[in-house]
């Protein structure tokens, strides 16, 4: 993995568009909306999140969502043109009364015919499966670094909670969701580390997410030196040639690294993105924005969005307005 990374810059972007153009459509990207459920008030550590409780970041600690409130979103996710949706809880993971609203947001998504995906922390025996009942089609969960980095990072969980969690949503039949983030600090030997975690998983990930760290002030990651964008690019690039059927989606960090980074990231495989103006508490592109960069590069959003992203942008403002003042 390190001697990818190591690579001349258009030796390896070279390899990863061939691998890219074996295993898929060069220009076609996939859209998951992302919806923050639960937000704030986290017990755990994880030294990049603004949502840790111990952290004083400004993210307040707020209730569930309704289902009302999460069905609206989904909506309008789905008329905006992505295929999947993405919930998000800041938990270390979901107690048993928690667990039973979620799975009325998960048949209620999946119902709408978008794909769903969940992220919620560490499983517990058993919680798996009533996700895959209930219509869950993927779960997120990440590795986030090296086992070498991590204890710098995250001392609330284990590299083994992680992976067990990754377990049991493999064996309850659900398909996997997990990457990690760069621009922690780590060298460029611990990030080939996560990705050689990531790429021997086994199957590997159907879904690798790559966060590019979104500093927030009050994190205990706030103001670690900035990682040159083409090192994010790098990271996409060995993580398309080493995991070629997967899904890699350029996640965190996108308005950071700007337009001419983001067609870069595509160049070196990225096929999936977090589409939407918001994270889970930080900004991301907007989606008008979205449509416009992927028109200019001849990038079709791919699977479902297929039949409603031809919705009129005047409808769309309106939409996602109303929906923002509530
Ligand atoms: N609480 C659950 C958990 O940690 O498993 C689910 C939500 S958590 C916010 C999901 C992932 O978002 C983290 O594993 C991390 O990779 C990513 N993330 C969180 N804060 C981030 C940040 N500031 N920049 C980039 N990625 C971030
Ligand atoms: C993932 O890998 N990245 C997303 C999603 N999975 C849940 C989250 C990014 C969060 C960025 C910080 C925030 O907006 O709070
Ligand atoms: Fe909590 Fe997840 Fe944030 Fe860690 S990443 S503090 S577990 S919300």
């Amino acid at each position: 993995m390190l001697a990818l990374l190591d690579l001349p810059f258009s030796d390896l972007i070279f390899r990863a568009q061939s691998v890219h153009r074996e295993n898929f459509d060069p220009n076609s990207v996939q859209l998951s909306a992302l919806l923050s459920i639960k937000t704030g008030g986290c017990p755990e550590d994880c030294g990049y999140c603004p949502q840790a409780s111990r952290y004083h970041t400004g993210v307040e600690n707020e209730d569930l969502l309704s289902l009302e409130q999460v069905v609206e979103a989904a909506q309008i996710a789905q008329l905006n043109g992505a295929s999947r949706f993405c919930m998000g809880a800041a938990w270390r993971g979901p107690k048993e009364k928690d667990l039973a609203p979620v799975l009325d947001m998960v048949r209620a998504v999946k119902a709408l015919g978008l794909e769903t995906c969940a992220t919620l922390g560490m499983l517990k025996p058993g919680q798996a499966e009533q996700l895959r009942s209930a219509g869950l089609d993927y779960y997120n969960h990440n590795l986030d670094t090296s086992p070498e980095f991590y204890g710098q990072v995250i001392s609330t969980r284990t590299y083994q909670d992680r992976l067990d969690t990754l377990d049991k949503v493999r064996d309850a039949g659900i398909s996997v969701c997990c990457g990690g983030i760069v621009g922690m600090g780590e060298t460029r030997a611990e990030r080939a580390g996560l990705i050689a975690q990531l790429a021997n998983l086994h199957p590997q990930p159907e879904s690798v997410p790559i966060n590019n760290l979104v500093q927030v002030k009050g994190t205990p990651l706030a103001g670690t030196e900035r990682l040159d964008p083409f090192e994010f690019v790098r990271m996409i690039a060995v993580a398309r040639i080493t995991m070629p059927h997967s899904a890699v989606r350029l996640s965190a960090g996108r308005q950071q690294i700007g337009e001419a980074f983001q067609a870069l990231a595509f160049l070196a495989g990225a096929n999936s993105i977090f589409y939407g103006d918001k994270l889970l508490t930080t900004a991301n592109p907007e989606a008008i924005e979205d449509r416009a960069l992927l028109e200019k590069l001849g990038i079709e959003p791919s699977e479902a969005a297929a039949q409603v992203r031809m919705m009129q942008p005047a409808l769309l403002e309106e939409a996602s307005r109303s929906h923002r003042d509530g």
